[in-house]
């Protein structure tokens, strides 16, 4: 079975979840059923795995903890002052490149095929887990920040008069949560993977991505089999409590230190190929475009380091008063060495104090006492540096995408 099958089959599922469902636009089915020259019939085949939807993001967004854009949430920084190590579900951020499906544990199931396992089996015979069968398995926790490659992207603009594409987010598009499932190792050995694998690509099960009038199917993007054995977990729960639907439910990936979109959420297949595998999410998107890189463009991977401050964009302070300004800074590249703090646009520099844990998947807490001398306009900046030596520049080279901005951002503040 070609890819349009594979589309051809999903768009039945979808179709047989979307006669419960009132949410998403029959319409874009029909027009989708249309492009592959399918008859939109109701009631066709039926499904294994039922999905339904009924708006782009499920959880309340008040207007205290996020800023919408569209089908994606962002996390407002002061939100995170008084909250510890990890997010809570309640504030962490969204990103739904159409809409959150509800998925049904009971009938969902993994699927796994492809070249790179022991018989290459397809997807019409692929191996298969249910809920309970990957709930049995070994499970592990992770404590790791799923962070958009796109965190950060509004300063190309706003800080550096560069345009580009996407949503423009400050930097609340970022979350650290306690991961827990199993290892997707565990899963492709047990599926029988070997020797010859060198790609895995998990497909979510949301609807297809259509972008310029352009179906470009279920959004997946391959992980090459080296990462996918290192520490990438196939996770069911958060913090703790089974994955809300907004973040993935039942079973998502968490793709340490890589940007976001590695880590797909409602994984219903999951392909293996001993050759490599191409996506719209690794060929189009998710690469660097721009007069410093390739004319095909960079494959990006690993996140950049970037620091926070827990602090309302524009926000007042009173002079003459001690504040403790905190703030969190992470790295892709492992744990955070230093931070350091300027409250002078830049020309001084003085050391925050690290608070609490440093974990390298994770990131690093810390304070900074400032007292401003007088009212007037301000702007704050952190800057960390990580084992490797990495640090935050001033300047980041510009890309069409505006992905990967770990530049030193420029905190406005008021004093009164
Ligand atoms: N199936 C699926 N997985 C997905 C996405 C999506 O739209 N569909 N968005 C990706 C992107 S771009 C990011 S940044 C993260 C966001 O995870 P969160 O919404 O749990 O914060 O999920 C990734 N996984
Ligand atoms: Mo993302």
């Amino acid at each position: 079975m070609g890819e349009a099958g594979y589309d051809g089959r999903r768009l039945e599922q979808w179709l047989a979840g979307e006669a419960r469902a009132d949410g998403f636009s029959r319409r874009d089915v029909m027009r989708l059923s249309a492009s592959l020259g399918l008859a939109a019939l109701p009631g066709l085949g039926l499904t294994e795995q039922s999905v339904t939807a009924d708006g782009p993001i499920l959880k309340p967004l008040p207007p205290e903890l996020f800023q919408v854009f569209g089908t994606n949430a962002e996390t407002r920084w002061e939100a995170l002052r008084d909250v510890g190590y990890l997010v809570p579900v309640d504030r962490f951020f969204v990103r739904n490149h159409t809409l959150t499906p509800r998925v049904d544990a009971d009938t969902w199931r993994l699927r796994l095929y492809g070249t790179g396992l022991r018989g290459a089996p397809t997807l019409d015979s692929p191996v298969e887990f249910t809920y309970r069968q990957l709930r049995d398995l070994p499970a592990e926790t992770l404590t790791a920040y799923v962070e958009c490659a796109g965190n950060g992207r509004s300063f190309f603009a706003g800080q550096q008069q560069q345009s580009v594409s996407g949503t423009a987010w400050k930097l609340g598009a970022v979350g650290v949560a306690r991961w827990r499932g199993v290892r997707l190792s565990t899963v492709l050995k047990r599926a029988g993977l070997t020797r010859s694998a060198v790609d895995v690509q998990p497909v979510g099960l949301d609807p297809d991505f259509v972008s310029g009038g352009v179906n470009l199917g279920p959004v997946r993007r391959p992980l090459p089999v080296g990462k996918a054995l290192d520490d990438v977990l196939l996770a069911y729960e958060m913090n703790g409590e089974p994955l809300p639907p907004d973040h993935g439910f039942p079973v998502r990936l968490v793709v340490p230190s890589w940007i976001g979109i590695a880590s797909i959420k409602w994984v219903g297949r999951i392909e293996v190929s001993d050759t490599p595998l191409f996506s719209p999410w690794n060929t189009q998107f998710y690469r660097l475009f721009g007069a410093t890189y390739p004319p095909e463009g960079e494959l990006v991977g690993r996140q950049t380091v970037k620091s926070a401050f827990e602090l309302a964009w524009g926000a007042q302070l009173s002079a003459g008063h001690k504040h403790v300004l905190t703030g969190r800074s992470w790295s892709g590249n492992g744990r955070v060495r230093a931070v350091e703090v300027s409250t002078d646009g830049g020309a001084t520099w003085r050391p925050a104090r690290p608070t609490g844990l440093g974990l390298a998947r994770a990131w690093q807490r810390w304070e900074f006492a400032w007292r401003p001398p007088a009212p007037g306009a301000y702007t704050l900046r952190a800057r960390a540096s990580d084992v490797t030596g990495a640090t935050q520049p001033d300047v980041v080279p510009h890309n069409s995408f505006g992905y990967l901005f770990g530049g030193v951002v420029r905190h406005p503040v008021t004093v009164v």
